[in-house]
């Protein structure tokens, strides 16, 4: 018996929700086969529980595998046009787009974001995205070869096949459109797995997967465990490929379970500690709101947060007054409240987490310049804290906190900043504030960083790439770089003339 969708009542605008249960598979909401594992769904702004779904078990993931599977050799995959596929993921977008305002009042409800940023931002760029890759849907084309009069070689750009997509929580609705945007413009197949914090929206969406006309198989939505579900998926022997976001941590693990499957493609998009740097002659104010935002935006869960700010000695002090009252002057409260600039943070282990690293940063002799307070009350929230005097071996500047809590150090040159900035293991994001354009080319050349911002932060595009170097990931999303994570390139040598002796 498939189960049954849950109507939520959403307090604060008194909207109803039908929200999905089931697993979605081949265009239906199922049972596990074989488990009665639920996820429990909580608003991290009251901490109460929001509903329960269905957690997939490995034998489930088999199922929407094969649903995948089956509908990549019958209605998807090289059995349906460019213009085809087009179509339905701009269908896709529409319904997004009529949809926006409920979406984004789920996704407050389950992920604790300000509403009004998950229907601009959130939900405005995923709709963006899926249009950008219905525009490539129908332009993806291979190169010819003609350097001989009996032979040429061609090219194809084949769909690499059955896609598993494990996705976090921070941004659940865009890392879903980043992953299976790409995924359905090249004609592959998916099985998305949300994270088990956030899978409400991705099920809503599956609602419109169907309305939008996508045959069954093409899209399959299975919450699950990481555990359970995510583990299943990077070492199925039937997936071509997985793309993952998320921690380090479980991005090594993914790595090694298609490395010891079937050598499955592995794209991954990890965490950082990315550096930010105010030079002299900056704009002063400009780069404290782009400081600010550069660590608060999302409440800090980013994985380009900027969380290590380094600014010059000549002009510290004046700095980072600027920067105290930027940050101050954002509320942090529950994201239904109009003034909402930021949310709680996602889970009661998160909430702990950054507990842990803001003690830490206390214990270690860090000076707080502002924030580093519990509030009283229910809600994983955690205020703006800015730590400064850090040194490059505490623990606060060495890992990634994923919250609202920045670290600050002082610099005297260039050349000592880039060093410092470079000091960490991870590669994902840099910024830099100059008026001196040469200074900008220099210090954005010597970051190391799959992204760099030079006098603003945070700010991507659908059509740039964005990824990682060092150990924050490997591959590229976005921009037409993607569309090789979900391509298989053949070569097709002819001969037309050339005889053997
Ligand atoms: O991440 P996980 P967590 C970082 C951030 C955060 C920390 C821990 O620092 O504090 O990670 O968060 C699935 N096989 N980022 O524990 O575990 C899981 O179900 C396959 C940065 O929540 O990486 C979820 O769908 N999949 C980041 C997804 O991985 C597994 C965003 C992410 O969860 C799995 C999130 C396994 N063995 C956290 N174990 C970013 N780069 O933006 C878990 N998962």
């Amino acid at each position: 018996m498939s189960p049954a969708p849950v109507e939520i009542t959403v307090s604060a605008t008194g909207r109803k929700i039908t929200v999905p249960t089931g697993l979605f598979i081949n265009n239906e909401f199922v049972a596990s086969v074989d488990s009665k594992e639920t996820i429990q769904t909580v608003n991290p702004a009251t901490e109460e529980v929001i509903c329960s779904i269905v957690a997939a078990s490995a034998a489930d993931i088999d199922v929407a595998v094969a649903a995948a599977r089956k509908a990549f050799q019958t209605t998807w995959g090289k059995n349906v046009t460019g213009f085809e596929r087009s179509r339905l993921i701009n269908k896709l977008a529409d319904l997004m787009e009529r949809d926006a305002q409920e979406l984004a009042e789920l996704e407050t409800l389950n992920n604790g974001k300000p509403v009004r940023v998950a229907r601009d931002f959130d939900i405005g760029d995923s709709i963006q995205c899926l249009r950008y890759y219905a525009g490539w849907a129908d332009k993806i084309t291979g190169e010819a070869s003609i350097d001989n009069k009996t032979k040429f070689a061609f090219t194809r750009h084949d769909p690499i096949g059955v896609c598993g997509q494990i996705i976090p929580w921070n941004y659940p609705i865009n890392m879903w459109a980043w992953k299976v945007a790409p995924a359905l413009a090249c004609s592959c197949t998916i099985v998305m797995k949300p994270s088990e914090l956030t899978p409400l929206t991705a099920l809503k969406l599956s609602e419109l997967v169907v309305e939008a006309g996508f045959p069954p198989g093409v899209l399959n939505t299975v919450p699950s465990y990481g555990s359970v579900g995510g583990a299943a998926l990077s070492s199925h022997l039937d997936v071509d490929k997985v793309a993952f976001t998320g921690s380090t941590l479980t991005g090594r693990k993914i790595m090694e379970a298609a490395a010891k499957s079937n050598l499955k493609k592995v794209s991954l998009e990890l965490g950082g500690k990315s550096p930010h740097i105010v030079f002299e002659s900056a704009d002063l104010d400009q780069a404290a709101n782009w400081a600010a935002l550069g660590i608060l935006y999302n409440t800090g869960q980013d994985c380009t947060a900027g969380s290590r700010l380094f600014v010059q000695d000549t002009i510290y002090d004046k700095f980072i007054e600027l920067l105290a009252q930027k940050a101050q002057a954002l509320t942090i409260s529950d994201g239904f409240a109009e003034a909402a600039s930021g949310g709680p943070v996602v889970s009661k282990t998160q909430y702990d987490r950054v507990w842990s690293y803001i003690e830490s940063g206390k214990a270690e002799g860090a000076k707080l310049l502002i924030g580093g307070q519990k509030r009283p009350g229910k809600g994983f929230f955690v205020d703006p804290t800015i730590f400064t005097d850090v040194k490059p071996t505490m623990k606060i500047v060495k890992e990634e906190i994923f919250g609202p809590v920045l670290s600050l150090a002082k610099f005297h040159s260039e050349e000592e900043v880039i060093a410092l900035a470079n000091d960490t293991s991870y590669g994902l994001g840099a910024g830099l504030h100059s008026k001196d354009a040469n200074q900008c080319m220099r210090v954005s050349s010597a970051l190391e960083a799959g992204t760099v911002w030079v006098n603003q932060y945070n700010m991507l595009n659908n059509n740039v790439p964005f990824g990682g170097k060092k150990q924050s990931g490997i591959g590229r999303e976005l921009g037409s770089y993607a569309l090789e994570e979900y391509t298989s390139i053949k070569a097709v040598h002819w001969n037309f003339g050339e005889k053997l002796d």
